[in-house]
């Protein structure tokens, strides 16, 4: 039975099209530096958002009108839904998906309930994954929305929360195996603190580290090849989350010998809230070999928290896309679209605009950045800038050959240092204008 009889397969039409319901951008055979667009961008659409979400806010609850779902907390309902999920995944030409377990499976009364209650979806999700080649790109575990999750779960000063916490971390390791998920992804919802007066910090690191530990050794003992993921986010809903940059997740990794286990899944809007450009924080986590996938989204620099809303900025996806081609790729994961339709956006059509724009967005970003590294003017701008490296004195000092005492010798002899060359910014932000 199909929800959206009136959409067909959302199909490419090209940049001249005026068709609401079609890719302008998007064309996922177009091959793009020796690959297709489809396996450049490996989009994915979340469930949490796109099936869960009711535009509730704190100041009213959910306008959304869904009319399969029928708001209660059955296995029935939940079956219904997943039916739905894969009939707009199947339309939107979107090769993966991701879920919480709690998204897609209604918690029971006891653990052994909501265990059991997983399964059962866990077998309609396969069949649909079967039926429609549609991929998982990722599970995740909810340890932030039950009440007994709030001093957090992995940081929880209460142990038998944190032993709940894991028995949902290994049944959902065990439902992401089964469905053939490319990596597992930890995004510390309660993890963090919101007054050190009452709190251990190190003690409650040193738990979330041990966490990490079970995982890593879980997933070897159940044979789960994926990829391991933390997602950063500095603050909402606490005050200080322990993950809170890509440069504190890495630091927590190394310093608890995680790091061969794990890479990093940035989003967009977690990255303005602590402060960086996603560019800067793609980067980062490029540079250390931590690059695994992205939330795609954005946010509004007015509002000022997490509103994931959908991308629709060129200049945006461009500078993720020219990073993410500068750093060899997404690998296992992918461009993952944890953005939601806004409140006033209700109906189920909006799903379609929603993704229709966060894919063309993405697609065209790609195309730019693209032409931008064909004429390589960046690059070779950058190469220019730090030509005096690749000299005698350079080539010393980066192979660990210079010291102190023979710097001061060259610079004694040499008495001043090299004119500066401009850093040529404007030049350069014309530059990218150019192709936009
Ligand atoms: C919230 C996060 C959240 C995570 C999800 C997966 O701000 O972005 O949506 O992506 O829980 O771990
Ligand atoms: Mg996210
Ligand atoms: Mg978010």
């Amino acid at each position: 039975m199909t929800q959206f009889p009136e959409i067909n397969r959302i199909e490419y039409e090209g940049p001249q099209s005026k068709n609401p319901l079609a890719f302008r951008w998007y064309n996922p055979s177009e091959m793009i530096e020796g690959k297709s667009m489809q396996d450049h961008l490996r989009f994915s659409i979340v469930y949490w958002h796109t099936m869960r979400g009711t535009g509730s806010d704190p100041f009213g609850p959910g306008t959304a009108v869904r009319p399969w779902d029928d708001g209660t907390n059955s296995v029935d309902n939940a079956l219904r839904r997943v039916e739905v999920a894969f009939e707009i995944f199947e339309k939107l030409q979107a090769p993966y998906y991701a879920f919480h377990d709690a998204d897609v499976s209604p918690e029971g009364e006891t653990l052994a309930e909501s265990h059991s209650n997983f399964d059962r979806i866990a077998k309609s999700l396969q069949e649909h994954q079967e039926k429609t080649g549609i991929k998982l790109l990722w599970g995740t575990a909810n340890m932030f929305s039950n009440p007994r999750y709030m001093h957090g779960a992995a940081t929880t000063c209460n142990v038998d929360v944190y032993a709940y916490a894991a028995s949902q971390v290994k049944k959902c390791l065990e439902v992401t195996k089964m469905l053939g998920g490319e990596n597992y992804v930890f995004w510390g919802g309660r993890e963090g603190y919101q007054n050190l007066y009452n709190t251990d910090m190190k003690r409650e690191l040193d738990h979330l580290a041990r966490f990490f530990h079970m995982a890593v050794d879980y997933a070897k003992e159940i044979g789960f090849e994926g990829q391991f993921l933390i997602e950063p986010k500095p603050k909402e809903p606490t005050k200080h989350q322990y993950d809170s940059d890509a440069a504190a997740c890495l630091n927590f990794l190394r310093a608890y010998d995680l790091l061969p286990h794990f890479k990093l899944n940035l989003e967009t809007n977690h990255a303005t809230l602590a402060g960086h450009t996603m560019m800067h924080e793609l980067d980062y986590a490029g540079h250390q070999g931590a690059l695994g996938s992205i939330d795609a989204n954005t946010g509004d620099l007015l509002l000022g928290w997490d509103t994931d809303q959908f991308p629709t900025d060129y200049y945006l996806t461009a500078q993720c896309m020219l990073m993410i081609l500068k750093h060899g790729g997404l690998g296992s994961g992918g461009v993952n679209f944890d953005a939601k339709v806004r409140r006033e956006s209700f109906e189920p059509i909006d799903l379609f605009y929603a993704h229709i724009g966060g894919m063309d967005t993405f697609a065209r970003g790609l195309k730019i950045a693209a032409a931008i590294r064909a004429e390589g003017v960046l690059e070779n701008f950058v190469k220019e800038r730090y030509s005096s490296w690749d000299g005698e004195l350079g080539q010393q000092i980066e192979q660990g050959q210079a010291s102190f005492a023979s710097l001061e010798k060259y610079m004694l002899a040499k008495g001043q240092a090299a004119p500066n060359a401009s850093g040529r910014q404007e030049m350069l932000e014309n530059l990218i204008n150019r192709y936009l």
